[in-house]
């Protein structure tokens, strides 16, 4: 790798890649499955790139063993899934599918056999139709249909997994989902879009008092959530104020209740109206102890006053001179920055790097290889300021790449590639690519090289 001494990584540090049921799992009806949310959205026309769907995705449900051989080539010690809620209740909630919730026992009894620890995402995004029938995360039921497939999800799996994550980037699944509508079920209407955020914290606190109550004691549960660094666009007090309300939407929206128990007052100035009743006992639920966070870091968001921007008036900007992926801006300091801004701001709590990663442009050379330097590039980046928090006594505890295969990236269908394993979508195919082999030297040695140049650490 190099003859420079490695910056060093904690022992027992976890190593893994994370992935998510609809992205990977094609098999969209096998044995018993019902229709999620993104089963009906992939179908209608306009809403994904190329009406592309996710029903082969990465034929993972069909080629689990293989993925999971490559993973233990790799040398990693830990593999982030979801669960696709509809294989285990078809139609949310009611009567319960076993075969859908035998995939996921096999699932898990093979990455325990290949050195993997299960780390489980109860939520990612894949709503069972059923519900939304009903109403979706708009409607505060769902909450309790959560907490009822948390129960059952932990009576069978309880004794194997390592790791509990409730849900996925919950701020991306009622905003894209119903305040955009870029994302399924497509709605585009501010009250869904709170009464969702509501709901979802409301649904984490109800499936972690379920969780605490059927799992052996001791197993580490926490939620996942997308966040980042925002920066204002210029020292304008008009900027700092707007980048200042929308820090509080994106990052402290969700990370205040969830660990002080209150909604920022910033929020629900700006957007309380559209929130849905908040009972008494609400914020006790979703403020209860978590035993680790987990963070899902890609980029920073730098924002400028925007009179045009409804509701907010703050909108993003992409600033020049940075190196931009397929989809965002390349700012691994961010990571830095939030890592510490985590542990300064909020009661200590181990952290859990759950997802980074890059699309960009990659594909098959006509030897066989595929040469994904930038994606290397980027992740040698990130290690290195995270292994800098990490020195600095941010308690992180492991760092998922994502994703171990290219996979369905929801509207963007099959375009951005963000594997460390190429797959050809026609032939099914695996890959691995130069990053992924550079990844497996970095779990290997569990350190990083320093960045060319650095100055030592
Ligand atoms: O693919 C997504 C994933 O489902 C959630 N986090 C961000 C990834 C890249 O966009």
């Amino acid at each position: 790798m190099t003859d420079t001494p490695l910056l060093p990584f904690p022992s027992n540090f976890l190593w893994g890649t994370a992935s998510s049921a609809y992205q990977i799992e094609g098999s969209p009806t096998a044995d018993g499955k019902g229709p999620s949310i993104w089963d009906t959205f992939s179908h209608t026309p306009g809403k994904i790139e190329r009406q592309e769907t996710g029903d082969r995705a990465a034929e993972h449900y069909l080629r689990y063993q293989d993925d999971i051989r490559l993973m233990k080539e790799m040398g990693l010690n830990a593999y982030r899934f979801s669960i696709a809620w509809s294989r285990i209740f078809p139609q949310g909630n009611g009567s319960l599918n076993p075969a859908g919730l035998d995939f996921y026992d096999r699932l898990i009894d093979e990455l325990l056999a290949n050195g993997l620890a299960p780390v489980l995402t109860l939520f990612h995004w894949d709503l069972p139709q059923a519900l939304q029938d009903q109403g979706g995360w708009p409607n505060r039921q769902t909450t309790d249909a959560f907490a009822d497939y948390a129960a059952v999800i932990a009576r069978r799996l309880g004794d194997r997994v390592a790791y509990w994550i409730t849900h996925n980037e919950p701020w991306v699944a009622a905003m894209a989902g119903h305040f955009t509508g870029e994302h399924a079920p497509g709605i585009q209407d501010p009250f869904a879009a709170l009464q969702s955020v509501h709901h979802l914290l409301l649904s984490h606190g109800k499936a972690l008092q379920a969780l605490r109550s059927e799992l052996p004691a001791g197993k580490p549960i926490g939620i996942t959530l997308n966040l980042s660094p925002v920066h204002p666009a210029s020292n304008t007090p008009e900027d700092q104020a707007a980048a200042h309300l929308f820090d509080a939407v994106l990052n402290r929206s969700f990370l205040d209740p969830l660990l002080y128990g209150c909604y920022p007052q910033e929020l629900l100035e700006a957007l309380g109206s559209f929130f849905p009743p908040i009972e008494p006992d609400d914020l006790r639920l979703i403020s209860a102890p978590l035993d680790f966070l987990g963070v899902n870091y890609y980029t920073r968001a730098v924002i400028h006053h925007d009179p045009q921007t409804p509701l907010i008036q703050a909108s993003q900007v992409q600033p020049i001179g940075n190196e931009y992926s397929q989809m965002w801006e390349i700012y691994p300091a961010g990571l830095f920055e939030l890592l510490l801004r985590l542990q300064r701001d909020y009661p200590p709590l181990p952290l859990f790097i759950t997802e980074n990663g890059v699309p960009v442009p990659d594909g098959v050379d006509a030897d066989g290889r595929v040469r994904d330097e930038r994606r290397i590039r980027y992740l040698h980046q990130h290690l290195v300021q995270l292994q800098r928090a990490i020195q600095q006594g941010v308690p992180v505890i492991g760092y998922l790449v994502w994703s171990l295969l290219d996979n369905f990236e929801w509207a963007y269908g099959y375009r951005m590639r963000f594997g460390l394993c190429y797959v050809d979508f026609e032939t099914q195919q695996r890959i691995l690519k130069d990053s992924g082999r550079w990844f497996a030297e970095i779990v290997r040695h569990n350190g990083v090289p320093p960045l060319p140049g650095a100055q030592g650490t």
